[in-house]
């Protein structure tokens, strides 16, 4: 492994933690210490903003040509493209999630980053019909400015991508601070933009504790824009933090997802589907499909199915080819699933399979838990309202159309959800009905650079991905120029 560690990226250099202090970093596959990274303290993040400050008003990177920054983009695309594996295999050892959806994340990474270096001159604002005589009025997009991004640890470099890669095209300076228990790949990633050459200062990394450092970012006055992709409490801290600064804030806090299988479906492939919605990544997906609507006449053949498919799932390494699942990200996170299982049991849901840590010897260094079904599920369950982000699947019963979109829309999240029939006229009713940023008919999980993502309701705020993803890095500027000025004399 080439990667810098114990050290962290501000002002174009790398440097140690003013605090000297660092952290371990293990693999929860086995609890193996895989890397020592800074430790950051408040003082480091202070040190970013005031870089990324001071490069911004410098005017340098905003200035630049903006396919200037396209290419510059371009080339950390190909970047990633080129050091593909090492960076998948970093994911994987960092997050215990198998070396084929690392390997995935990362052509969708560099895709991002391609995407994003594409749209960065395809802005040119627009000329308004001003309504005044001999005025010329023109509307322009400029970069916000000095932007916070706080990224979690299920998918660390992709959603660090969906952050940086349009704030760059943007014309932003960036201070990017990942999960503490995640940062591998972010900080290899920041080795790559270091050799692609945005100026300095444009673009620093800090580590650290979220609870000091990310507060430290969310608080300051020098930052404009936070962008966060995490918990729902965390979420709500960084609003009231945002709103001391009227900073802009963009929050993508996860959900609760419906996956809606009407009797008419195509239901091998819903079968097939609804284990992936859940179970991929152990369930630690913000999209995950973690309750299952069926329609009542295929409810207990549909559970069945799953069930029968479930026994199936191998966990272990992610290393290792037949491996389907990996572990969850740590002790305290295995702890919060088995309350929530503990909670599902009290509540009357019905265990049908798993519901425990597995006994193979093999997985006993790891944060393994195996693949939960619950029926007989209600919306009126802390088990199917709350975000469990492990592999637990909650089933309810739905008997209409009408019936299925209620219970979907039954929820504080609106994130994602998807819809099974071969009816594809009541598809695009029930899409229509649901109250979600994302709705797949017939798939599940489909997310690419080129459309939004994010979620209604307590989901978040804002967009990333597509030209929206971009905006959200921009103000609006209008110019209005008075091409003939002459006195009005409304003062005599
Ligand atoms: O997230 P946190 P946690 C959900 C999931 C999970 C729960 C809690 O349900 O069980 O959130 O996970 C930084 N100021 N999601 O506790 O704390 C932190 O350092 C500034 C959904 O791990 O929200 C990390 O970089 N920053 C989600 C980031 O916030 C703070 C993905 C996310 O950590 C901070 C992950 C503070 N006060 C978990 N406190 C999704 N939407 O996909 C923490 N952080």
């Amino acid at each position: 492994m080439t990667l810098k560690q114990g050290l962290m990226f501000i002002n174009g250099e790398w440097v140690e933690s003013t605090s000297q202090k660092t952290r371990t970093i293990i693999n929860p596959y086995n609890q193996a210490s895989i890397a020592e990274v800074a430790e950051g303290i408040e003082s480091d993040a202070e040190a970013a903003i005031k870089a990324a400050r001071t490069a911004f008003d410098s005017g340098e990177w905003r200035t630049t040509p903006a396919n200037e920054r396209g290419r510059i983009l371009f080339n950390i695309a190909a970047f990633i493209e080129r050091d593909k594996e090492e960076l998948a295999r970093l994911e994987t050892l960092d997050t215990g999630k198998t070396l084929i959806e690392s390997r995935e994340d990362m052509d969708t990474i560099a895709g991002v980053f391609q995407y994003y270096a594409g749209l960065a001159d395809k802005e040119g604002g627009e000329i308004i019909a001003s309504p005044i005589a001999n005025a010329s009025s023109k509307v322009i997009r400029e970069p916000v400015g000095v932007c916070a991004q706080i990224t979690p640890w299920n998918y660390p470099l992709l959603q660090a991508a969906w952050k940086i890669a349009p704030a760059l095209a943007a014309g932003n300076t960036i201070v990017i601070k990942p999960s503490e228990i995640t940062p591998l790949t972010t900080i290899k990633v920041t080795e790559l933009i270091e050799e692609a050459g945005p100026p300095k200062g444009v673009y620093n990394l800090v580590l650290g504790p979220g609870a000091s450092v990310g507060q430290t970012l969310a608080d300051h006055p020098q930052v404009d824009l936070i962008s966060f992709t995490g918990g729902i409490d965390t979420g709500k801290k960084l609003m009231k933090s945002a709103a001391n600064h009227v900073k802009n804030i963009a929050l993508e806090l996860g959900g609760k997802n419906p996956n809606i299988v009407f009797a008419d479906a195509d239901l091998e492939t819903a079968v097939d589907q609804a284990l992936n919605a859940v179970f991929l990544h152990a369930g630690q997906v913000c999209s995950a499909g973690a309750r299952l609507l069926v329609e009542d006449s295929i409810h207990d053949w549909f559970v069945e199915q799953l069930t029968e498919r479930v026994k199936r799932i191998k966990l272990g390494d992610g290393f290792h080819e037949e491996t389907q699942s990996g572990p969850l990200i740590s002790s305290e996170h295995r702890t919060k699933v088995e309350r929530y299982v503990e909670i599902g049991k009290q509540e009357g849901a019905k265990l049908v399979i798993g519901g425990q840590r597995p006994d193979h010897p093999d997985l006993q260094d790891g944060f393994f838990y195996e693949p939960t079904i619950f029926t007989e599920c209600r919306t009126d369950m802390q088990i199917v309202q709350e975000e469990v982000f492990g592999p637990v699947l909650t089933v309810e019963r739905f008997h209409s159309e009408k019936e299925a979109i209620d219970l979907a829309n039954d929820s504080i999240y609106g994130l994602a959800g998807a819809v099974w029939t071969t009816d594809l006229k009541k598809a695009e009713r029930v899409a229509s009905g649901c109250r979600m940023g994302t709705v797949w008919i017939n798939d599940f999980h489909p997310y690419f650079a080129q459309a939004p993502w994010g979620g209604y309701k307590q989901s978040g705020i804002g967009r990333e991905l597509g030209k929206t993803g971009l905006e959200e890095y921009t103000e609006v500027k209008h110019i209005y120029q008075n091409t003939q000025p002459e006195p009005i004399h409304w003062f005599k």
